[in-house]
């Protein structure tokens, strides 16, 4: 067993978009769990952009990372010693915590997983937090039915890739936008969703051709010039479904939101009944275990499939991270600690 734990942790809040010296390399003893808790080895870390907000110090439904501390993000790990009775050695759990090798955790943090249903990693992506994202947004705020245009912005994403394709099992006609080439052609291949927008080339002549009876339902990942060419295109009794915003992260906190253009007209929220709602994923970690029951019978019926994308080793996560918000990233974003 290794004697010290890696960790990369927050040395300084970012001003805009995160760079490498906000992060910084450092060792730790691991950590020795109390009765209670769990020892875990990370074996794949999670890098997701609601983590940039984190690096702020802003209130949020989360308190921000502290300056010294590991980065936050959830983990899929095994079990390497624990006080606690319901995890023995070797079992692979999800809820490690932080940008680093080792934690130790209450049980009670803690969910198994069980490698022979899916691959461990899928735990933080297709059957973990944004799956789950997905999942109880279609279900409580987009309600596609069937035969409906259903749009969806970073549709190649972690988030985005799901609600396609259970938009698609719900019997809707999907739309995706993303960036390039590569991205469209996955969306309309392997997740067979009816059209791809590039949001780089002319994004309304392609809505207007993706989209010919307007969008019922908009789940909107990104915001800024994609929200303003989508939102006029709603029809009536339309539903946006605000899962996130991330063209606008790395604005100060507080301040106008940089490259965000004056949002879309309101006005028609009225006369069209539109429902725009928000959601916060970790208001509904009770609906797991349905949720992973689900997913997993899709999976079985061959409806269901995802992409990852894989860097190796922890010292590459602050560059996959800078490269998530800036769109770099194909799939749902993992460190492989190898
Ligand atoms: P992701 O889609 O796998 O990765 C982010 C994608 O966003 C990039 O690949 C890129 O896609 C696009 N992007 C990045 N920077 C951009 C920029 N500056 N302007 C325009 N597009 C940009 O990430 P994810 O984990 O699935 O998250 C997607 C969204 O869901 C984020 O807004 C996230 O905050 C939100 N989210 C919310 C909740 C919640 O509880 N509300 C939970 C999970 C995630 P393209 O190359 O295709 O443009
Ligand atoms: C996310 C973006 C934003 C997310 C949560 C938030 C879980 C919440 C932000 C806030 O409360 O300020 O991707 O994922």
């Amino acid at each position: 067993m290794p004697d010290t734990n890696p960790q990369i942790l927050l040395a300084r809040r970012p001003q805009g978009a995160p760079v490498a010296e906000d992060f910084r390399l450092a060792e730790a003893p691991i950590p020795t769990p109390a009765e209670g808790e769990v020892l875990v080895r990370h074996r794949f870390l999670s890098l997701d952009p609601y983590q940039r907000g984190r690096m702020d110090d802003v209130k949020s439904y989360a308190p921000p990372v502290a300056l010294g501390a590991p980065m936050e993000c959830q983990a899929v790990g095994q079990v390497a010693a624990s006080r606690d009775a319901r995890f023995k050695e070797g079992d692979w759990v999800l809820g490690g915590y932080g940008w680093q090798h080792w934690s130790a955790r209450k049980g009670d943090a803690l969910i198994a997983v069980d490698p022979k249903e899916a691959p461990p990693s899928t735990a933080l992506g297709v059957l973990g937090m944004p799956g789950l994202t997905a999942w109880v947004g279609l279900a409580d705020i987009g309600q596609p039915k069937p035969g409906e245009t259903l749009v969806i912005s970073a549709a190649s994403g972690a988030v985005g890739q799901v609600v396609g394709q259970l938009g698609r099992i719900a019997g809707a006609r999907v739309v995706g936008i993303a960036g390039g080439a590569a991205k469209c052609g996955f969306l309309t291949g392997a997740l067979g969703f009816e059209a791809a927008v590039d949001h780089k080339a002319d994004l309304a002549a392609q809505l207007d051709a993706a989209c010919p009876q307007g969008v019922d339902v908009y789940w909107e990942n990104v915001g800024g010039p994609i929200q303003a060419a989508v939102f006029p295109r709603f029809n009536i009794h339309g539903r946006m479904v605000m899962c996130g915003m991330i063209a606008q992260y790395n604005s100060a906190p507080g301040s106008a939101a940089v490259g965000a253009p004056p949002g879309p007209n309101l006005g028609p929220v009225v006369r069209k009944r539109l429902r725009i709602q928000g959601l916060i994923v970790f208001d509904s970690w009770h609906r797991y275990p349905v949720f992973r029951a689900e997913m997993l019978a899709h999976i079985a019926a061959g409806k269901l499939t995802w992409k990852e994308d894989v860097v190796h080793g922890l010292a590459a996560a602050p560059a996959a991270f800078m490269g998530l918000l800036r769109g770099e990233n194909f799939g749902k974003l993992v460190v492989a600690l190898d």
